[in-house]
């Protein structure tokens, strides 16, 4: 079976927006027999897609599967960068290690490496991320930003600001964001971001942005490790949630946003952060690799440094650090 067929078959079903198309017509667009179109159709049907076939019509497209093929993503898709190429991989260790891999063979900007299951997603620090089966968004997205390598830290608090929107938008819970990548709903994690980078003499060559979103996780399906700090979309809002819409929804605030950064600094970005912040203006506790600080979140700077005011009244710039609310 020809999956490049079968994928594009897809794509004009979704194209025809539940108008039949006509088998002969299919059959002679994609130089092929009657028959082979059906085998194509059936195939469809085996992924999950919905199709009716009226006699003497044709085929139409009744129901998308939950899948994040490349197909049904860009159907649905409105950016004009990112997600635009999509590397769809069934099951991967982790999509950060092959987007590394595009990244150095020139793969253009905005580029999306996407999987159902990683075997060993990983985290900061080589930490271990669970990324369950067909229940979760795990990509990674290839940016290539014109910037000096120092303004690469902020991209992850800009990817955290796109991700909280979308999340918004599709399923109108209210997410947090705690300092710097974790996303929570009612204090627990929901999302984890990765950002790492590409560069040399000649300054970045590319940001690998790691995204890893639990969505239609239950309790049970979270190794015991995490059962306790991680939660899903659909644990907070007792929904099953669309993860097509929510990757769409991503990509489009991840370009408006990066765009946004990239054009005009971090200024609006920083009030946005600021304004889904769990950790701003709380007491917390910072572990860093060195030492541990205790005091109150003031704010962040325009580099995306949090500053911290222990009680001697000095003011501390966290670079890097595990943050826990102390009260
Ligand atoms: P982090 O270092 O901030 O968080 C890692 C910690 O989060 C773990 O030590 C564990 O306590 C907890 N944890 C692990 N898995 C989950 C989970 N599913 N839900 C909630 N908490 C969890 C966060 O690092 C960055 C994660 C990025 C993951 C993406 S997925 C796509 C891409 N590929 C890849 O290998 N990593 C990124």
């Amino acid at each position: 079976m020809n999956i490049t067929v079968t994928r594009k078959l897809a794509q004009r079903l979704i194209e025809a927006q539940g108008v039949a198309l006509s088998g002969q017509q299919l059959a002679d667009d994609f130089g092929i027999s009657r028959t082979a179109v059906w085998k194509h159709i059936k195939e469809l049907e085996e992924q999950g897609y919905q199709i009716i076939s009226v006699k003497k019509k044709g085929y139409i497209l009744a129901g998308l599967p939950d899948t994040l093929e490349p197909t049904a993503i860009q159907a649905i898709l409105k950016t004009k960068r990112l997600g635009r190429s999509i590397h769809y991989i069934e099951s991967c260790p982790s999509t950060q290690i092959i987007a590394h891999q595009l990244a150095q063979e020139n793969t253009s900007d905005g580029t999306v490496v996407m999987t159902e299951e990683q075997t060993a997603g990983r985290g900061r620090m080589a930490r271990r991320w669970h990324s369950a089966a067909n229940k979760g968004i795990w990509m990674s997205v290839i940016l290539r930003p014109d910037v000096v390598p120092q303004k690469a830290p902020q991209f992850t608090l800009v990817a955290a600001v796109a991700v909280v929107r979308a999340i918004e938008q599709v399923t109108g819970l209210k997410p947090e964001i705690k300092w710097p990548n974790d996303i929570l709903l009612n204090g627990k994690k929901c999302t984890g971001i990765l950002t790492e980078l590409q560069s040399d003499a000649d300054g970045i060559q590319a940001l690998i942005i790691g995204i890893g979103l639990n969505v239609n996780q239950v309790a049970d399906d979270f190794d015991p490790e995490v059962q306790n700090i991680a939660t899903s979309l659909k644990m907070e809002s007792g929904k099953e949630i669309d993860r097509k819409e929510l990757v769409s929804s991503m990509l489009q605030f991840l370009e408006q946003y990066t765009d946004l950064y990239i054009e005009e600094g971090f200024g609006i970005l920083k009030l946005l952060w600021e304004s889904y912040s769990s950790t701003i203006g709380h007491p917390v506790r910072a572990r860093m690799a060195k030492e541990t600080l205790e005091g109150i979140a003031e704010s962040i700077t325009d580099e995306g440094v949090l500053q911290l005011r222990t009680a001697d009244g000095k003011l501390h710039g966290i670079y890097s650090a595990d943050i826990e609310m102390t009260s």
